[in-house]
């Protein structure tokens, strides 16, 4: 096998919203657009990617969508690998799958992409080997993370020259969601478990002006039917549609501030350089509040005398037992250091070098 040469399969299993498909989909771009690899990607529900794409008929399978070949999930039972397989977030191939990248010679390079963690553990995970239990075959386990220990986050080669280029178009974007631009602006995507009601008591009692950037969903849906039922002088709706990917970041780049969540976004907000709160994929057994507390301990130097404000708020949004107006309060007045603290961290997360280019290389050393 040749690494240039070769070709990559990459396999999504959609579990909920559309983090799995968003995830996959940006991986695959980047491989095909910025590395020129031919990329096919397999997808179990190819309705939702249809959503945060432009151009794919989800009942057309497969087809070529910006150079990518999209499969149904279930033709991976009939097809070849390609010389890199790579299954995101532990889903299982199809076992006759798995039985070719066994036999195959020289065998594929075999990775498991997992989800994003700061937690301690992932730094000694990172890389490691898996032996299947019945073939005779190694999968390598790939982290995602904040540390140098880890593969990095995604990050585009053209990524910040294109938030660059927006800031010229960043009023007329608001505008066409009837939105002042010299308003302060927060984009909120998170999920409608949030404790939206507290959020808009918070907005209405500190009463200054704010412009609600939304996608629409389910969220947006609650945030909307407050704002009917007690309409407030000081808060602006603007909503939109669903976009392609490839345009979502013009969302944060917009926006003051950002409320995201699950992982690809919370992953856009931190390399946008906004103010950010996350609204953390919620888990049993608060698991999700950990994996929040270990994130937060990560960026802690970077936020010096901030943090306090930006954790306090944080868990506030994810616990719902808890008030949310003195902490978004506080949080508000700490926004010109939570501010500087969020480009140090870009800064730092730039120095990790993009996941894809660290997959890569990993690959090749594995050649
Ligand atoms: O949608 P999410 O909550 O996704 C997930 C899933 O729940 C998944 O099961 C879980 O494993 C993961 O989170 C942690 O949030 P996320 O990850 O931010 O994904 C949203 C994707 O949708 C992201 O790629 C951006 C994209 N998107 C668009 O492309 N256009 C849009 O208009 C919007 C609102 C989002």
């Amino acid at each position: 096998m040749t690494y240039k040469g070769m070709t990559i399969d990459i396999f999504c299993d959609v579990i909920d919203n559309f983090g799995d498909a968003g995830v996959c989909w940006r991986l695959a771009s980047i491989f095909s657009r910025e590395h020129g690899f031919p990329v096919k990607l397999y997808i179990n529900d190819a309705q939702t990617l249809s959503k945060i794409t432009s151009g794919l008929d989800p009942k057309n399978l497969p087809c070529l969508v910006d150079g990518i070949e999209i499969h149904d999930w279930k033709d991976a039972e009939t097809s070849e690998p390609s010389q890199v397989v790579i299954e995101t977030f532990g889903c299982r191939l199809p076992y006759a799958f798995e039985q070719k990248i066994a036999s195959a010679r020289p065998q594929p390079i075999w990775i498991n992409l997992e989800y994003l963690s700061a937690e301690d553990w992932v730094e000694g995970c990172h890389s490691l080997p898996s032996p299947h239990p019945s073939l005779n075959v190694n999968k390598y386990y790939f982290f995602p993370g904040v540390t140098k220990k880890t593969g990095g986050l995604m990050i585009e080669k053209d990524l910040f020259i294109r938030q660059k280029h927006f800031s010229k178009d960043r009023n007329k974007f608001l505008e066409a969601f009837n939105l002042d631009p010299e308003v302060f602006t927060t984009f909120v995507f998170c999920y409608p478990s949030a404790p939206l009601a507290k959020f808009y008591k918070a907005l209405q009692k500190r009463g200054k002006d704010i412009n609600l950037l939304l996608p629409k969903g389910a969220a947006t849906e609650i945030l909307s039917k407050l704002y009917k039922e007690h309409p407030s002088r000081n808060i602006h709706l603007g909503i939109s549609e669903m976009v392609p990917q490839s345009e979502f970041d013009k969302f944060l780049w917009a926006s003051d501030a950002v409320i995201i969540r699950g992982e690809d976004s919370f992953v856009r907000a931190q390399l946008s350089g906004k103010p950010f709160i996350w609204n953390i994929y919620p888990q049993t057994e608060e698991t999700h509040i950990k994996k929040l507390e270990a994130f937060g301990e990560r960026i802690r130097p970077f936020y010096g005398a901030s943090y306090q404000a930006w954790i306090d708020m944080n868990l506030s949004w994810n616990k719902s037992s808890s008030d949310l107006a003195p902490y978004w309060n506080r949080w508000c007045e700490e926004l010109p250091l939570i501010k500087e603290a969020a480009l140090r961290w870009r800064d730092h997360l730039v120095s990790l070098g993009s996941l894809a280019d660290n997959l890569l290389r990993f690959v090749k050393s594995k050649i």
